[in-house]
């Protein structure tokens, strides 16, 4: 039974001294005292250190990495999961953004969602019933990018770049076991891990793509706008890395 008193969350958080908001930590905590947290500081210049203190002062259950020099999202993520695999007493582990674009509830909301799944994805779908704010252009560039990814790799999810995902402890390991290939494709090189692991049939079973209740994009984003231009290339590395889906 999946339970969120058996779940870690995983934020990477770079210079997010002015995004970090401790208070809805604090008042997440009040309803969910069971959920654990694993912080990972990816060498911030700024006082994300300070912060992450205090939050570790108040609440109990918080875990604190602190990686010296900055090493990318990516692998601030894979150093929080790396840690928290090692606790037999963990059964899911998730990540989400430290600007919580997709705020904390959304943990519980997933696995409620997707019950028994041990690959759980949020999806970024504007429908009826759902807050989806992003903007325009970035929305577009994600879309034609999500497409030519899903072309590309023969792998039908709608939105593999949502900074929302869950895993199983076990899947997790997979996904998370060495360094990735590119720096902001990460994403789509653990759903490959994955299916290459499992093989498609086996995927389609244990995973499931949940349309998010709420993503709000903050401002202040770090990933710069250039990279736009170099993300085919990363396409291409994903790739020959490890292959295309076979069904
Ligand atoms: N841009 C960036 N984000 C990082 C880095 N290391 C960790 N992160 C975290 O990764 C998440 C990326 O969020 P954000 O910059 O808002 O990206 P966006 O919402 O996709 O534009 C945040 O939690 C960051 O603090 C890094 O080196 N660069
Ligand atoms: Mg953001």
């Amino acid at each position: 039974m999946q339970t969120i008193a058996n779940t870690c969350v995983v934020i990477p958080l770079y210079n997010e001294e002015t995004r970090f908001d401790i208070d809805k930590f604090i008042e997440f905590n009040k309803l969910h005292p069971d959920l654990c947290f694993c912080l990972v500081n990816d060498g911030s210049t700024d006082n994300t250190p300070g912060m992450l203190a205090e939050l570790h002062s108040k609440l109990e259950r918080v875990e604190i990495i602190d990686l010296e020099k900055n090493q990318g999202k990516a692998e601030a993520i894979r150093s929080g999961i790396s840690q928290m695999i090692q606790r037999n007493d963990i059964e899911h582990i998730a990540f989400i953004d430290a600007d919580l674009s997709a705020p904390l509830e959304t943990i519980p909301f997933l696995l409620a969602a997707a019950p028994g799944k041990s690959v759980i994805l949020g999806s970024r779908i504007l429908i009826l019933g759902t807050t989806i704010v992003r903007k325009p252009f970035r929305h577009y560039v994600g879309r034609v990018f999500a497409t030519m990814a899903s072309e590309t790799l023969n792998l039908p999810i709608y939105d593999t770049q949502c900074g929302a995902k869950i895993f199983s402890r076990e899947i997790a390991e997979i996904a998370f076991n060495r360094p990735f290939k590119t720096r902001w494709l990460f994403d789509l090189e653990l759903i490959m891990r994955i299916v290459n692991h499992t093989g498609w049939e086996k995927f389609k079973e244990i995973g499931q793509e949940v349309p998010l209740y709420e993503w709000v994009e903050k401002g202040g984003s770090k990933v710069k706008l250039s990279y736009m231009f170099k993300l085919p290339f990363d396409l291409l590395r994903v790739r020959k890395e490890y292959g295309k889906v076979k069904k």
